[in-house]
């Protein structure tokens, strides 16, 4: 549980917009925080530190953050990041440099994505099924097929014979903790339903072993209702059947695609929030929108920031201020439901726009 804050408090957050869109959103994601600071009646502030890690340093410098950069941020609050990639940098470089660097470096082992259908927002679901949804994916954040093992051989051999190998680690401790929590977490819902995503029938070591510690810990909990469903038929259920999805547990792979197809299912990427947590608060965790850089749109102003901003939320929700986080909420829902909306959901409101009203309709 996030301890709660009773006396003013000065919250050290790092800004690190890294790549195109990352700027835009992460700018309106503090503006709103700024907002409800300044609102608080002195209850908290922010002191912002922003570092220029990305894309544009790797040009400069050849890498996308600094050799210490972990040690510049491990004694924050919290990371409030934009996204990664852009054309110039390969994306596993990118990727890897940065986003996964800050991830695996300080165990962020949690990967929370709520998916949220807003008033307002034409939803490819909502006329299939009538009851509202609200779904949590729930993503292995530290192994799985992103663990990072592996390696090519023979590399530019004239009779393209190069091969590549690339493992999935899935070790009971990795598997077991972040189970225990989407069950943790599924106790907290009223639905108390908990679904967990596997290939097992496919991969029979890894996902063989994930069904086994789901299992054993499913013991633990016999007001959870579970199921186990094969990750191809979760990707027909979220379309067929959203209305029997409440949380999804998923490896690191299946989590990161499902949470895009639920997100594009709620309306657009734009409006994807996430946290990627350190649950033993050992070291600092991190509050992104699941979206990319869109180097399409970097730099029109027109970028969906509901993401980032909701993410702003789940970052003050961490730090022990709920009422907080629940208002930006009800100020993204009334935002929304007036039709203040960006081209990715069917309006023609820009980034600054949406920013504001959701700054207007601040209640707390
Ligand atoms: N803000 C999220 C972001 O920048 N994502 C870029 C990406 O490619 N992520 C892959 C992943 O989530 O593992």
């Amino acid at each position: 549980a996030a301890p709660t804050v009773d006396a003013p408090r000065t919250l050290e957050i790092a800004a690190i917009p890294a790549d195109g869109i990352g700027h835009d959103v992460v700018g309106a994601g503090r503006e709103v925080v700024d907002a409800l600071a300044a609102a608080s009646g002195g209850r908290f502030s922010v002191n912002w530190t922003e570092y220029d890690w990305g894309s544009d340093y790797y040009a400069k410098h050849g890498v996308m953050m600094p050799a210490d950069g972990r040690e510049q941020v491990a004694d924050k609050d919290a990371i409030f990041f934009g996204a990664v990639g852009w054309p110039t940098v390969p994306d596993h470089v990118s990727l890897w440099g940065l986003r996964l660097a800050l991830c695996q470096g300080f165990d962020q082992w949690a990967n929370i994505r709520p998916v949220q259908f807003l008033p307002g927002i034409t939803s490819p679901l909502r006329a299939a099924d009538e009851k509202d949804l609200d779904w949590i994916v729930v993503r292995e954040n530290s192994e799985g097929e992103y663990s990072g093992f592996g390696g090519r051989n023979f590399a530019g051999r004239p009779d393209h014979q190069e091969f590549s190998v690339q493992s999935a680690v899935f070790s009971e401790y990795g598997s077991e903790r972040i189970i225990r929590f989407a069950f943790e977490l599924a106790m907290t819902r009223p639905r108390r339903k908990l679904s967990k995503v596997t290939k097992s029938n496919a991969q029979q070591h890894g996902m063989v072993l994930w069904d086994d510690v789901f299992d054993r810990v499913a013991a633990d909990y016999p007001e959870v209702t579970t199921e186990s469903v094969l990750v191809d038929a979760m990707a027909a259920k979220f379309v067929l059947k959203p209305g029997d999805l409440d949380v999804v547990v998923a490896s690191n792979l299946h989590a990161d695609v499902l949470s895009d197809l639920g997100s594009a299912l709620a309306g657009s990427l734009g409006l994807a929030s996430s946290a990627n947590l350190n649950p033993e608060r050992r070291f600092p965790s991190m509050f992104e929108p699941v979206h990319g850089s869109a180097p399409d749109i970097a730099g029109k102003g027109i970028a969906n920031p509901l993401g980032a901003i909701g993410s702003a939320a789940l970052m003050l929700e961490h730090l022990g201020l709920p009422e907080e986080a629940a208002a930006i909420h009800r100020a993204i829902e009334e935002t929304t439901r007036r039709g203040v909306l960006t081209p990715d959901v069917g309006g023609t409101a820009t980034t600054a726009d949406v920013t504001r009203a959701v700054i207007d309709h601040l209640a707390l």
